[in-house]
């Protein structure tokens, strides 16, 4: 499927992948109160992971993780299984993830509820890219809270001293839980840290899919022809609270109310319904039909059994996975 944002074809399928990630986020959000909706942040986990091929690693941040692994061709109802931890996943529910799907081929998600773990699995996979001399690069993404996890900065220190083919982009929503990134973040910006480091920096508008689709874009452009690795600072916003239930007593409504008129899905559709790419009517309909058929899978999932065949080893069930080696 092309997500080539210069043709009319990768512009709907871009818009689709954000949708149909809310929709399948949203679902989540009814049938799992632990989730950590990612609503908001679309354009920086779709614009950031578009495009790339099938053999580049990908390596998203926990929220928005469902709808990168969606946009590379998962299937949602296995996906909800892995969610779950049920028979249905391809780890055949052993790998129970509250918030993350099932690991698969090229796809890095979250092994254990540590942050900044995948931004060092990603390094280590673009050192193997190098080593062996592939065309290919590693995407990482991680939040502005994981930012402070000193293995990012272990990790971008050793990206740039090798020069790795190696793209981070920082999925700066501004808060950590309940702490602002603005108090959280001392010396400047995530930005500024990188640039340190050696790193080539962009900071985009992470509210703009095709801001954040350009910065992709020229950093794996730079990447696969050996010019060493890029940080792209997407600034954008939590519009839910940390996790279901949140009573989000840390921020006012008047802030997340303009927030919401940033709101990256409206933003993009307004370009393509006034592009007369897309119409007004075929938008409304298309989400509500992908809003439904996202609620009956994770619907679905919620109500299967647990897995009756649990083992305690993963990488005992690794080798008849689809699991990369
Ligand atoms: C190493 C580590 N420290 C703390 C936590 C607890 N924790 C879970 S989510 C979270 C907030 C992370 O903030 P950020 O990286 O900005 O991601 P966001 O939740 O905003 O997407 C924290 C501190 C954790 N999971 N791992
Ligand atoms: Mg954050």
């Amino acid at each position: 499927m092309s997500f080539d944002h210069r043709t009319p074809e990768g512009r709907m399928n871009l818009w689709r992948a954000m949708v149909r990630g809310r929709a399948f986020d949203q679902a989540m959000c009814r049938h799992n109160n632990h989730w950590h909706e990612a609503r908001g942040e679309e354009a920086v986990f779709i614009g950031g992971f578009a495009e790339l091929e099938a053999d580049d690693i990908v390596a998203p941040h926990f929220r928005g993780a469902c709808a990168v692994s969606l946009m590379r061709g998962s299937d949602p109802a296995e996906l909800a299984a892995g969610v779950f931890g049920t028979d249905g996943s391809n780890s055949g529910g052993n790998w129970r993830g509250d918030i993350c799907p099932t690991p698969s081929e090229r796809f890095i998600g979250m092994f254990s509820g540590s942050l900044g773990t995948t931004v060092a699995y990603a390094t280590g996979a673009a050192l193997h890219l190098q080593q062996r001399h592939l065309n290919n690069v590693a995407v990482c993404a991680f939040g502005d809270g994981t930012a402070n996890a000193g293995i990012v900065a272990e990790s971008m220190n050793l990206a740039s001293m090798l020069q790795l083919p190696l793209i981070l982009i920082c999925q700066n929503n501004q808060y950590a839980t309940s702490l602002p990134a603005t108090t959280a973040i001392a010396g400047g910006t995530v930005s500024d840290r990188a640039k340190a480091l050696g790193l080539e920096v962009v900071d985009v508008d992470g509210n703009d899919l095709e801001a954040v689709i350009s910065a992709r874009a020229t950093a794996v452009a730079r990447a696969r022809e050996g010019g060493g690795p890029t940080l792209i600072h997407a600034l954008t916003y939590r519009m839910g609270g940390h996790y279901m239930n949140d009573p989000e007593t840390y921020r006012t409504r008047d802030e997340v109310a303009a927030w919401e008129k940033l709101d990256p899905i409206t933003r993009f559709e307004q370009k393509l319904i006034v592009a007369g790419e897309l119409g007004a009517d075929e938008a409304a309909s298309e989400t509500l039909s992908l809003m439904a058929e996202m609620n009956d899978i994770v619907a679905a999932a919620k109500d299967a059994p647990p897995t009756e065949n649990l083992v305690l080893n993963p990488s005992a069930f690794a080798e008849d996975r689809r699991i990369a080696s």
